[in-house]
């Protein structure tokens, strides 16, 4: 299963400020030139109907959108890296093996969990979209098949909020029609090679003699994109956990020196970072508490835990200790509050650890958020 957010970023803004939704939405990169010199990094489908693409110069968007009442934003890549880490969490707990792919994209292996059924697999993804949807308010577009190959491209077949299934009997007369480009590695030099030869459509090029398209294109890209034509992919699944921490920060209602506030949205986000490290399977033995104080100095402190841990109360009663340390530090009051849990492992744990020692964390530093 292929799992690809629809127009993500923009999507974020959408969930942000949900009085957004219906108009067009463009999210820039803003490049401080001139009020509108940059490119468009992704639009809303309001957008895209206009004409308006990833990529394109921002003026040009404008220029698509002027009558529109469109809502033009600037990349905020913190705020979506936070939603893509809370719903990936989610996607992971419906797979056997899970591997992430980008900021919106992600593999799922889940043969094991339908006992390869494909109907059993369309019923998994109707039940994570109705999930994310229900938690996040964000829709996905999915695409199913034999392999890695073929679910990319039957994700790319129907969006947004997309379900595409292609059983491996069906894989041939699915790729067949579409053009060749739609296949991963064909890009624009490469489509007017094969334009050259007579090659439009993936069915062209799956009946295209191999030799021919050795000699045309090497060896390796010769073979792979017979195979890839005939929508022949092994390439596994592969858990690939980069994860070194888990973090989340939030900004309180008014800046405050109150503890009980602070904890009480301490305990908000210990509970995601719980969640989500169920969901990984995975034990912290570091926790950190980070403070962005009212002059906009960021701070943090750590501390190391004796054995590796995984529960919530673990993550609280660590943070307790930090904040009430991170007070006695500072006079000024906070504006936002965040918990990291770092030096992640996978075994299992059994019981609860406690704090063994307290450290002053080598990245406490004067930096402007
Ligand atoms: P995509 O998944 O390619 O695009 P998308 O999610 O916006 O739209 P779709 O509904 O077609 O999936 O990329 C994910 C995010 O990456 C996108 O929201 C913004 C960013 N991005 C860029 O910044 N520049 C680009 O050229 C592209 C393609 C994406
Ligand atoms: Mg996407």
């Amino acid at each position: 299963m292929l799992a690809d957010i629809d127009y993500f970023f923009a999507q974020c803004e959408e969930v942000r400020n949900p009085a957004f939704k219906g108009k067009p939405v463009v999210v820039g990169v803003y490049s401080g030139r001139t009020s509108s010199s940059g490119v468009v990094s992704t639009a809303n489908y309001v957008a895209r109907s206009f004409g308006v693409k990833s990529g394109m110069p921002l003026y040009l968007a404008l220029k698509k959108l002027e009558h529109q009442d469109a809502i033009f934003l600037p990349v905020d890549y913190d705020f979506y890296q936070q939603v893509s880490d809370r719903i990936m969490a989610l996607f992971r707990t419906y797979a056997d093996v899970f591997e992430q792919v980008g900021i919106d994209e992600a593999y799922l292996d889940v043969t094991k969990k339908v006992q390869e059924s494909f109907e059993a697999a369309a019923d998994l993804a109707l039940r994570m979209k109705h999930d994310v949807d229900s938690r996040e308010h964000i829709t996905f577009s999915v695409g199913i098949g034999p392999n890695k190959l073929v679910a990319k491209i039957a994700a790319d077949q129907q969006k947004p909020n997309g379900l595409t299934v292609v059983k491996p009997s069906e894989v041939q007369a699915f790729l067949n029609p579409l053009p060749v480009e739609r296949l991963l590695g064909v890009g624009q030099k490469t489509l007017r090679k094969m334009q050259l030869l007579g090659i439009k459509t993936i069915g062209d090029l799956a009946s295209f003699d191999v030799q021919k398209l050795v000699d045309a294109f090497g060896k390796a890209l010769g073979v792979y994109f017979h195979n890839a034509a005939n929508g022949l992919d092994d390439a596994p699944v592969s858990q690939v956990d980069s994860v070194e921490s888990i973090s989340r920060i939030s900004t309180l209602k008014e800046d405050t020196r109150d503890v009980p506030i602070m904890l009480e949205r301490i305990t908000k986000l210990a509970e995601e970072v719980q969640k989500e490290l169920s969901a990984r399977r995975m034990n912290f033995r570091q926790v950190s508490v980070m403070l962005v104080t009212t002059d906009l100095t960021a701070k943090s402190r750590s501390l190391t835990l004796e054995r590796p841990a995984r529960d919530a109360e673990s993550i609280l009663t660590s943070t307790r200790v930090l904040l009430e340390k991170f007070l006695q530090d500072s006079a000024l009051p906070v504006r936002r509050v965040g918990i990291k849990v770092s030096r992640l492992t996978r075994e299992e744990v059994s019981q609860k650890s406690l704090t063994s020692f307290m450290q002053e964390s080598p990245d406490t530093r004067n930096s402007k958020l």
